[in-house]
């Protein structure tokens, strides 16, 4: 049985080899989860973003993900992954698939033994939270991803029981 546990918290607690940020193409920070990621992890993790190479100021386009060390955060790892802006981007479905897949992936290859998740792309990107759900969940009950102990780490009571029905109806 592959270990998904739902969580109504600030994901910068959780204690997991890696985090996930919901961040955006440039990887230099913003608002949301990602902001509050940064702000708890310091300095050192807007350098190691720097570091990542950037093609036309893009260091991480939408869909997929790259790693960074965590600075002062509990987790080994910040898997910085671009979510689709739900009423801009074309097949938003696939391009949040493929932003879970890739996380899943770096983590696996850097020996990651769990894994923590935001709400990917619910917030000011504007996915319905229903469909990211069952989306998110899916990927994860993938047998390749068995492995890992996978978290979702969620703001509000709403949001929780989006996730834990979905869950349930999978
Ligand atoms: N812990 C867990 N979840 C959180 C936290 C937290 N500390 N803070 C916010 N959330 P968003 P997006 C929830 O907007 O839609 C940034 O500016 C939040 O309530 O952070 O993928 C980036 O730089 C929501 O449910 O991410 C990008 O430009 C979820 O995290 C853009 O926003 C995701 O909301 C990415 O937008």
């Amino acid at each position: 049985m592959t270990a998904i546990k739902i969580i109504q918290g600030d994901i910068t607690k959780a204690s997991v080899d890696a985090i996930v940020n919901a961040a955006n193409s440039r990887m230099l920070g913003g608002g949301g989860v990602d902001g509050a990621i940064h702000s708890a992890a310091g300095p050192k993790l807007l350098e190691a973003c720097k570091k990542v190479k950037p093609e036309n100021g893009i260091r991480c386009p939408t869909g997929e993900a790259r790693i960074t060390e965590a600075g002062n955060l509990k987790a080994k790892y910040v898997i910085h992954t671009v979510g689709p802006r739900y009423n801009i981007d074309k097949d938003p479905e696939n391009l949040l698939s493929s932003a879970y897949k890739n996380s899943f992936d770096l983590a696996l290859s850097h020996g990651c033994e769990s894994i923590a998740f935001p709400a990917i792309s619910c917030g000011v990107f504007g996915y319905p939270p229903q469909e990211a759900a069952q989306i998110s969940l899916s990927i994860c009950k993938r047998p390749e991803y068995e492995a890992l102990i996978k978290y979702f780490y969620l703001f509000r009571d709403d949001m929780v029981n989006i996730w834990e029905n979905a869950l349930e109806s999978l």
